[in-house]
């Protein structure tokens, strides 16, 4: 029997992006970060604190990007005002 101690073939992990829709939101929502059923100012918020680095429960990475930055935010800003959600007067 020949086992070899140095012989791990995990050396690096990768995430396999199979099918066509990547939403891990339950509602199905691109961009309800958490999981309210809309998208509005309060996910924003959740994306700008990930953004900042302030740590958070909600996966923000809407574009799937790998990383929570301004694209992001800017993604939530538009599903928001697509979605009808609320937003504070700036009308
Ligand atoms: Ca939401």
């Amino acid at each position: 029997m020949v086992y070899e101690p140095g012989g791990s073939a995990d050396g690096h992990e990768q995430t396999p992006s199979d099918g066509p829709g990547e939403d891990e939101s339950p509602t199905g929502i691109r961009g309800d970060v958490n999981s309210d059923g809309k998208v509005d100012a309060v996910d924003l918020q959740f994306v700008i604190n990930a953004a900042l680095g302030i740590p958070g429960t909600h996966d923000c990475d809407i574009n799937g990007s790998g990383r929570v930055d301004a694209a992001d935010v800017q993604t939530v800003i538009a599903l928001s005002l697509s979605s009808g959600g609320e937003t504070t007067g700036d009308g």
